[in-house]
């Protein structure tokens, strides 16, 4: 057992509320670190729809769009995939045709507008 004379009691006692401090401080600074840290991680993940180039084709092939999802978490692309395919058939502007894509690539449902009045005639769902 430790014999310690009054002095020295003071001095330890000393001692020891200077480290607690100390780790209190870094404690504290870790924290405010890890928080930090954690707020990156927080940013919620957001899809974007990025409308592609039209590409027109001589007649009697339809003009095609290509429409991607884009998968963002903050300023950094995660993924992008092509989530619809639309089609002018009369190269009117308007689209005729429909195509959602599901993300594995398959065609989940076909909108058609039949007399290019610009309203959906017909839909054909596709289970996958
Ligand atoms: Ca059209």
């Amino acid at each position: 057992m430790l014999d310690f004379t009054r002095k020295e009691e003071k001095h330890v006692s000393l001692l020891l509320w200077q480290y607690l401090i100390c780790i209190m401080i870094v404690a504290q600074a870790g924290c405010l670190h890890w928080f930090d840290g954690d707020e990156q991680d927080d940013e919620v993940p957001y899809e974007l729809i990025k409308v592609g180039d039209p590409v027109s084709f001589s007649m009697p092939l339809p003009d095609l769009t290509k429409v991607y999802r884009e998968k963002y978490k903050g300023d950094k692309l995660l993924s992008q995939s092509l989530a619809y395919r639309v089609w002018d058939f009369n190269k009117d502007g308007r689209y005729d045709l429909v195509e959602v894509i599901n993300e594995k690539g398959d065609v989940e449902l076909r909108a058609y507008d039949l007399d290019f009045d610009g309203k959906v005639d017909e839909v054909e769902h596709f289970n996958q």
